[in-house]
């Protein structure tokens, strides 16, 4: 992972790591090469990690309830399977730690409508959306920045999309300290240096979404493996009829290559010796393998944790004991300065 260049100090083992993902469908492959697969070897570096499931996200897009549960458990199943330990970390839903929505407002207060009017993300929803581009879609950073500054994170895993929220975040912090003290730790964003981008197969000008309407863009997670070296046999590549890196002029066979290096831990220099004197067909061939090795053990064990629902619920349960108990903190310290309280407390308060 690439340190942000304004890494804060302090020991690892005394810093706090959060992320999080919409229970928005499966996760696609991009999602976990550029976000979750990172997650896992920060619990050894962090002391304290937190990993949310941001169903109030998901709300900017109507939900149907029944599916709404339904992908909120799988994706706590998807974490627990990419190798993210309820020992370690706390998992988590986003809605049942009311203190996100209260934050939300309050940071609201200090957000500018400009700023939100910048964000790149918004932009390509509201556009994509046509229809639906509620209050909530364009406020989204917002909450997001509330997710972090909560739990006082230091690091932040993301891949490159996030960015810009992350940088508002950091703005929000930043201004609220300004004006009353030290009341936030602004947070760090973590990217990988590799895939932080992985994009769409069959448009790789453009980043891997679970949302893209076209099945052979994005591969899923749980995909069968027949099914991901499907996809990737007819990824979109290009006329050049050479294997070499460049982004710009062969954006396919550069996401090719970067799947493929992600997976098997090559070096650009290794892959390209690879590949040097072949066609598209074997990088293909060879990158859909790779990644069917790299599901594969995520794969076996999400069906493995699906069977035991109780568990699972165990899990979130515990998490969500935990984040509320860990966000008093803050929310004590952010109403305190805000004045919303009254002799130190607010009344209904236990
Ligand atoms: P959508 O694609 O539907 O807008 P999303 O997949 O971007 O949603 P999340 O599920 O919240 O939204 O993403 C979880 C994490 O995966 C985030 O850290 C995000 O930066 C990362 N991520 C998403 N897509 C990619 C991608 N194509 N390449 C690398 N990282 C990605
Ligand atoms: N906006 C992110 C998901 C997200 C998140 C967060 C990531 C919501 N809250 C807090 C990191 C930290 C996305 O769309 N990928």
């Amino acid at each position: 992972m690439n340190q942000n260049d304004n890494a804060s100090e302090g020991t690892n083992q005394s810093q706090t790591v959060l992320s999080a993902a919409q229970p928005t469908g499966q996760l696609t492959l991009g999602n976990y090469l550029g976000a979750l697969r990172h997650w896992v070897p920060l619990q050894d570096q962090y002391a304290n990690s937190l990993y949310c499931i941001v169903d109030l996200h998901a709300l900017t897009v109507r939900q149907d309830p029944q599916e709404l549960r339904q992908r909120v458990m799988e994706l706590a199943a998807i974490y627990l399977a990419c190798g993210i330990d309820p020992q370690r970390s706390t998992i988590f839903i986003q809605s049942h730690v009311p203190a996100h929505s209260e934050l939300n407002w309050l940071l609201s207060t200090f957000t500018q409508m400009g700023e939100l009017e910048r964000m790149t993300q918004f932009k390509e929803k509201a556009q994509r959306h046509k229809t639906n581009i509620n209050a909530g879609l364009f406020s989204y950073p917002v909450l997001m920045a509330a997710d972090i500054l909560l739990y006082d994170a230091h690091k932040v895993p993301v891949g490159e999309d996030q960015k810009q929220h992350l940088e508002l975040a950091r703005d929000i912090a930043t201004r609220v300290n300004g004006v009353y003290g030290k009341i936030f730790q602004v947070p760090d964003p973590l990217i990988a240096k590799e895939a932080a981008r992985v994009k769409d197969l069959q448009d790789p000008t453009k980043k891997m979404s679970k949302s893209a309407p076209s099945e052979l863009a994005k591969i899923m997670l749980l995909d069968e493996p027949a099914k991901i070296l499907k996809k990737f046999k007819k990824a979109v590549t290009d006329s050049e009829g050479v294997i070499r890196y460049d982004e710009q002029n062969q954006p396919g066979v550069a996401n090719l290559l970067t799947i493929f290096r992600a997976c098997t831990g090559q070096s650009e220099e290794e892959a390209l010796a690879h590949f040097s004197h072949n066609m598209y067909g074997k990088l293909k061939v060879e990158t859909g393998e790779a990644v069917i090795a790299a599901l594969d053990p995520v794969r076996t064990r999400y069906q493995e944790l699906m069977d035991e629902p109780g568990y699972l619920a165990g899990v979130l349960k515990e998490g969500a004991v935990q984040a509320r108990a860990r966000a008093e903190g803050v929310m004590g310290r952010f109403q305190e300065a805000l004045g919303l309280t009254l002799d130190g407390t607010r009344f209904g308060d236990a």
